[in-house]
């Protein structure tokens, strides 16, 4: 008895010892189908909670859609062209390189949710620091002489030369002002810079809305040279005037190069437009027109057109752009802004381009980029009084409410800050 008794023990405890490993040697190992996290971490046991399927947008079927004959310019787009302008059945990337070639195609935004609310807009005064920064110190100095000599004369023309206002628009303000003080108008320091302040407002004044048709497909055309911030631009106003209540279409129209159609795609889904493309080295008309006929077919009212930015001293590329420009204006198109997007930091090389593109496409309004990187904030001064433009928009930085309407007074202020 006492012999089974034992044997019974030793069977019980064997039994338990071998439970024992078998379940260590589990939690040892991870789990097949499981991925290996690394680290000797245990793995998620199997009734970890898997992310909900909202979390990721749901697969989406491709348009049916039909190729646009743009073997010629232009290309007459077909009435069913597909997918529609703000669809919430949007096509899927990949159904934009499926294109047979010089086709040009509609890619339906990916989010089909509404256009994000635009964030607080930049403040003038919070991203001019540089240009600021310059100017400042020679105001300080003029304020703190007292009185008004010939160096203070010389301290302003050096600010606002520094300031890239350019020698022309230097000296007409300089000469106004000392007229000013000669007929006894001016007679201190500090109504010397209050009407540096009001002459520099009155300068910049002009027409700064951007302009809808009533009739037709409304076009807004945006030129300049590489890398100046066109495309950048493009989805700024594109989410822009999604949150107004237009309804976009974007044409990009830069087919040099693949990737400028697809960081305008990008932009498009934040915007919830729809991107009209065509293929690389494709004709950047065909793109136009087609986009316009798209928004004509898809009661779109707004066509932002992109356009490819070699050098200006280039003069094919000033011979495409009026291409573009008369393609767009086709009916329904109406080009009502061409808008030259020009890069702050260049400073006066921004006046130079000014001058060949108002002579070509015949330039509506100046979208001036990156002013908060530069102290060159003046070069806007420079273009309205040589060129008579008016600024429009100003990109304070690279977010999408740093682009924010042109104001004199704000600019002006943050230009002459003295804190
Ligand atoms: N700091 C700053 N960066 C900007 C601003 N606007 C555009 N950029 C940046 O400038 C760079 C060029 O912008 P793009 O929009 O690609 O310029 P583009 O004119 O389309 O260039 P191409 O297609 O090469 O002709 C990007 O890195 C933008 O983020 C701005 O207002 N401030
Ligand atoms: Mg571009």
């Amino acid at each position: 008895m006492l012999i089974i008794t034992i044997v019974v023990v030793a069977l019980a405890l064997a039994t338990l010892a071998a439970t024992a490993f078998v379940v260590a040697s589990r939690r040892r190992s991870p789990a097949r189908g499981l991925p290996d996290n690394g680290g000797g971490a245990l793995p998620a046991p199997t009734s970890t909670p898997q992310a909900p399927e909202a979390a990721s947008p749901p697969a989406r079927a491709a348009p049916q859609t039909e190729q646009a004959p743009s073997e010629e310019i232009p290309s007459a787009a077909p009435a069913d062209i597909a997918g529609p302008a703000l669809d919430t059945t949007a096509a899927p990337a990949e159904a934009t390189t499926a294109a047979p070639a010089e086709a040009t195609v509609p890619v339906s935004p990916l989010s089909p949710e509404s256009p994000a609310a635009p964030e607080r807009p930049a403040r003038f005064r919070d991203r001019m620091v540089r240009a600021r920064t310059l100017l400042g110190g020679y105001l300080s100095a003029v304020r703190q002489k007292g009185k008004i000599d010939e160096a203070t004369w010389e301290d302003l023309e050096e600010a606002l030369i520094l300031a890239d206002v350019g020698v022309l628009a230097t000296a007409r303000l300089i000469d106004d002002l000392r007229l000013r003080v000669k007929s006894g108008e001016i007679a201190d320091p500090a109504s010397l810079i209050s009407a540096l302040r009001g002459d520099l407002v009155d300068l910049l004044a002009g027409d700064r809305v951007l302009h809808m048709s009533d009739e037709g497909t409304t076009v807004w055309l945006f030129v300049g040279v590489n890398g100046v911030g066109k495309t950048t631009t493009i989805g700024k106003v594109g989410l822009r005037e999604a949150s107004n209540g237009h309804r976009v279409v974007m044409a990009a129209g830069d087919t040099f190069r693949a990737a400028a159609a697809d960081q305008l795609e990008t932009w498009a889904q934040r915007a919830g437009a729809t991107v009209i493309r065509g293929n690389e080295g494709g004709d950047p008309g065909a793109v136009v027109f087609d986009a316009v006929q798209h928004a004509a077919a898809k009661a779109c009212d707004l066509v932002l057109a992109d356009t490819a930015g070699r050098l200006h001293t280039k003069t094919n590329l000033m011979e495409e752009l009026k291409k573009v420009r008369r393609v767009a204006e086709r009916p329904p198109g109406v080009v009502t802004e061409t808008l030259l997007v020009i890069d702050a930091t260049t400073g006066q090389n921004g006046l130079t381009q000014a001058r060949q593109f108002a002579g070509a496409v015949g330039v509506t309004g100046v979208v001036l980029t990156k002013l908060d990187g530069t102290a060159k904030g003046g070069i806007v001064v420079a273009i309205a009084e040589e060129l008579g433009i008016p600024i429009k928009l100003v990109g304070l930085g690279e977010g999408v409410a740093d682009l924010v309407e042109f104001s004199p007074e704000e600019f002006v202020d943050a230009l002459l800050s003295e804190s």
